[in-house]
């Protein structure tokens, strides 16, 4: 192989490798005054969610996947989480739930969406919990 064609060889093999990382990809919720931004989140296994402007928030997971660790940030902290099980995941803010603060990942498909709708979660995280759902089954 002669040196021009040795380097194409290594910038091919380069893309590639760059493309392939490029398909994970950040989705980023915002905080504002009560409400997350955007509530619902649709992701693919491999990617992460980034929660800003989280000054008197938190994110704490509620619902989950089954296998799917345990996730609760302190409050005042920009936090991300990469979602790597499939499913649908319900969050809250803890000082906020009662306003109904709280939003939802989907992470490809909806596998445990009977467990959610059994699940019968209450107040401002059933509130979530109803717009998740939805979004699902709009989809079908
Ligand atoms: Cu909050």
């Amino acid at each position: 192989m002669n040196i021009v064609k040795k380097s194409l060889a290594v910038a091919t093999l380069a893309t590639l490798f760059t493309s392939s990382i490029v398909f994970a990809k950040d989705v980023t919720v915002q905080a504002e005054s009560t409400k997350f931004v955007p509530l619902v989140v649709n992701i693919e296994p491999g990617d992460t969610v980034d929660w800003t402007n989280m000054e008197i928030h938190n994110v704490n997971f509620m619902f989950q996947p089954d296998g799917a660790e345990d996730f609760k940030s302190e409050i005042g902290q920009n936090i991300s989480r990469v979602f790597t099980k499939e499913g649908i995941y319900i969050y809250q803010c803890d000082p906020h739930i009662g306003l109904g603060m709280g939003g939802a990942v989907i992470v490809g498909e909806p596998s445990n969406l009977d467990a959610l709708k059994a699940a019968k979660l209450q107040g401002g995280l059933g509130m979530v919990a109803k717009r998740a759902i939805k979004s699902v089954e709009k989809k079908k």
